[in-house]
């Protein structure tokens, strides 16, 4: 087992730092920029909106768009990612290498895949502590028989901006994707882990600042949040998952082939491919 299985086997994660190239980076950025674009056409469409606000920084357009009427704002997007710059972050051979040495060849990008533009002090972009498997319904499916706890997945994570504590970093509680899938209890707008398993581990939160082109790859059993974004800009970011292909989603989409060592030709090959392909 080399260093990095061994990190992600007991802490629960893994950070990267500095494997998403500007470019990427660069790429990723204007793929929500054009999403922001969509958003701001549909609002003065609507007449929700009279200034699209097209000089406004990428930090803060959203917000701004949406300021008066936050609840609605979308809170995330997920359809709406099948854009070509967003190739070259989904399958990053890097990023990849590292899934495929957790979860062998067949590797999918798992059916959640997500950007998050994190608003100030808005409870409605505030993803409280959860498990992703407290989010999958706990049910068997297929000669395998799986459960969620027993899906092979790394979940990786990636800011568009630099991530700290003020706008909102994610937090991770070390160890916890060992406890299998704890209760959650239905809140406002996400599931939050039940008090009884949290209380008594949240002292052992760290906090997960990392820069755009760091990427941390987790268990999708470990406690994370994302924490209340207490600055004026937005805190964009990047969230998506791959999975042992041989094992079933456990959803109703399927996700996409990202890497097949039997059959390499199963892969989603580029991004003129990704962006003719749809969320299932
Ligand atoms: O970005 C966030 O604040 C939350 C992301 C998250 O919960 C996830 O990636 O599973």
């Amino acid at each position: 087992m080399n260093s990095f299985s061994h990190e992600f086997d007991e802490r629960g994660y893994v950070i990267l730092r500095g494997v998403l190239e500007p470019r990427v980076v660069d790429g990723a950025r204007a793929a929500m920029e054009q999403l922001v674009e969509q958003q701001a056409a549909k609002l003065l469409a609507t007449g929700m909106i009279r200034d699209p606000l097209p000089h406004e920084p990428f930090t803060t357009r959203f917000y701004r768009l949406y300021e008066h009427g936050l609840d609605d704002a979308p809170r995330s997007f997920r359809q709406e990612l099948h854009l070509a710059e967003l190739f070259d972050v989904f399958f990053h051979p890097r990023v990849l290498d590292q899934a495929e040495a957790f979860l062998g060849g067949e590797v999918r990008l798992y059916p959640n895949y997500t950007a998050r533009p994190k608003l100030p002090d808005w409870e409605g972009t505030q993803v409280l502590w959860h498990q992703d498997g407290g989010y999958t319904e706990n049910v068997t499916t297929g000669t395998a028989g799986q459960t969620v706890d027993q899906l092979r997945m790394v979940n990786v994570w990636t800011p568009l901006v630099p991530a700290r504590v003020e706008n909102g970093c994610m937090q991770f509680i070390p160890g916890t994707h060992k406890l299998g899938v704890v209760p959650h209890v239905k809140k406002k707008f996400y599931l939050e882990i039940a008090a009884e398993q949290l209380a008594p581990r949240l002292a052992q939160a760290v906090d997960i600042e990392l820069d755009p082109g760091d990427v941390v790859l987790f268990h999708n059993l470990l406690f994370h949040q994302g924490q209340p974004n207490r600055t004026r800009t937005i805190r964009w970011s990047l969230d998506w998952r791959y999975q042992d292909a041989t094992q079933p989603t456990l959803r109703k989409e399927s996700g996409h082939i990202a890497r097949s060592r039997r059959d390499p030709a199963r892969a989603v090959a580029n991004a003129a491919q990704w962006a003719r392909l749809s969320f299932q």
